[in-house]
């Protein structure tokens, strides 16, 4: 990863966002793929097989995002581990992929953004948009797995819309469209991602430059515009020339009017003598176009290019697209009671068991999402534990801790699935190892962590 300005690790989540990852390690990132089918998994071909991990029993989630949400809360240590082993000393950033619409990507993208924070990295996801012609099960399922993801927060969201690509790439044939709209979206993230390696003596945009964008809440969207250099012109020929594409794409991106942070780089032919106020009235264009309180300038010059200007636009702190999300929105709301109750009509799965109920509002608030494993319930040892700690202190904390076990205790001898929350699962391993320490601070392990990443 020598060319690599941030060094990401990618997680694929199903299908769809298993071949964007796969894209990724194939332009030399590190990459993990999570399935819940093995034949998706076995189709990748360049992230190595002990880094693609199948979640649950079954062969797929069928579009239906309990199956995977139930597949990643029974694997969650399995996946944590291979994160931490492959990923915790040499990446910089997570980028969690998944393609909103189907059952595993959709139904597992917040857990495994949580589990890869949980190991201590900083993390984002990619999300595509379904196509506008896909099937209403698609457009709930992405309505809904927006929703979960926006729980969440990831920071940043980087939404594709898939419906955009279906625009540039449509005319192709079938086999190539899904292979060039996914080598459109890793081969851009990867051009910029070299940049901040790039020598520059004018404006440089470094590492830290895009952590902060990266680590800018709100949404996240990478553009890029070449322009055609024909003859000579005056100073404001290259922001006029801009002017026009960067408009036409940020609406079409739905722009809302208003980001927190734009970076502008922009890379010249070599032997191109651009000058100063040109240069200054493009990025005061870029500014006034995006209305962005921080912009971020880069120059660079390329051997490479010989009769175009390349513009990357970075915005960062966006809304979410509203007005993209309300047209599905509307499509569902549009729909006949009657098609309404087909598409919510229960499955009866063969396996005999009753899924929890997906399409629920998720009760917890967004720090204490739950994601760990039926079998991670507390060993005799570690509820003695807390009973010794409780005689301790009597703190409130082992009070909560007490309830949560009684709570599990319950749902075993019902037999029923029942999922810890982290917070509770955290506790258990704190009151296992720590029981005889002074602190007790369900924090510590996290800090733990923090403190011993090695950048
Ligand atoms: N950009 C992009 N989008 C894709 C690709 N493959 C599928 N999609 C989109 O992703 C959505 C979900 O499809 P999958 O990723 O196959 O679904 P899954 O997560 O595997 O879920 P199940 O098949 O139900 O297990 C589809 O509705 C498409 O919109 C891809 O290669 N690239
Ligand atoms: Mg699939």
């Amino acid at each position: 990863m020598q060319d690599k300005g941030i060094q990401f690790g990618f997680i694929g989540c199903g299908q769809g966002g298993g071949k964007i990852a796969d894209l990724f390690a194939r332009h030399g990132y590190k990459a993990i793929a999570v399935n819940t089918s093995p034949v998706d998994l076995a189709a990748l071909n360049g992230i190595p097989p002990e880094y693609r991990i199948r979640i649950g029993t079954r062969l797929g989630a069928g579009k239906d995002p309990r199956i995977g949400q139930e597949a990643i809360r029974t694997d969650a240590e399995k996946v944590q581990n291979v994160i931490e082993e492959y990923f915790y000393y040499e990446v910089d950033f997570v980028l969690v992929c998944a393609c909103l619409g189907g059952g595993t990507g959709t139904g597992i993208a917040a857990d495994v953004l949580e589990i890869s924070r949980r190991v201590g990295l900083s993390t984002g996801c990619l999300a595509t948009i379904p196509l506008l012609s896909e099937s209403l099960e698609e457009q709930k399922n992405a309505l809904k797995g927006f929703d979960i993801l926006s729980d969440v927060n990831p920071t940043p969201l980087y939404l594709v819309d898939n419906q955009l690509l279906r625009l540039r790439f449509g005319d192709q044939a079938i086999l190539n469209f899904w292979p060039n709209a996914n080598e459109a979206i890793v081969g851009l993230w990867d051009e910029i991602n070299q940049i901040p390696n790039r020598l520059s003596n004018m404006f440089v945009f470094d590492r830290e430059d895009y952590f902060r964008l990266l680590n800018t809440p709100g949404c996240f969207t990478p553009l890029r515009i070449e322009l055609k250099l024909d003859g000579e012109e005056g100073p404001e020929w290259l922001a006029n020339a801009m002017r026009e594409d960067v408009t036409a794409l940020l609406s079409e991106n739905n722009f809302e009017g208003e980001c927190s942070r734009v970076a502008a780089l922009l890379v010249c032919p070599e032997n191109y003598r651009i000058n100063a106020e040109t240069v200054e009235l493009v990025y005061q264009e870029c500014q006034n176009l995006t209305n962005a309180p921080t912009l971020f300038r880069g120059l660079y010059s390329d051997p490479n290019l010989t009769d175009s200007v390349v513009l990357y636009l970075i915005l960062a702190g966006l809304n979410p697209p509203n007005l993209r999300l309300q047209a599905i929105r509307n499509k569902l709301q549009e729909l006949s009671p009657e098609i309404i109750s087909r598409l919510n009509r229960p499955v009866t799965t063969n396996f005999g068991d009753e899924l929890q109920d997906w399409d629920t509002p998720n009760p917890l608030p967004a720090a204490r999402r739950s994601f760990a494993a039926p079998n991670s319930s507390p060993t005799v040892a570690q509820v003695s534990n807390v009973v010794k700690l409780e005689e301790e202190r009597g703190d409130t904390e082992a009070d909560a801790l007490e309830e949560s076990l009684s709570e599990t205790a319950a749902a075993q001898e019902k037999e029923d699935y029942k999922v810890l929350t982290m917070d509770q699962v955290m506790n258990l391993m704190e009151a296992g190892t720590t029981a005889d320490s002074t602190e007790y601070d369900s924090a510590f392990w996290d800090q733990f962590k923090l403190n011993n990443k090695k950048r």
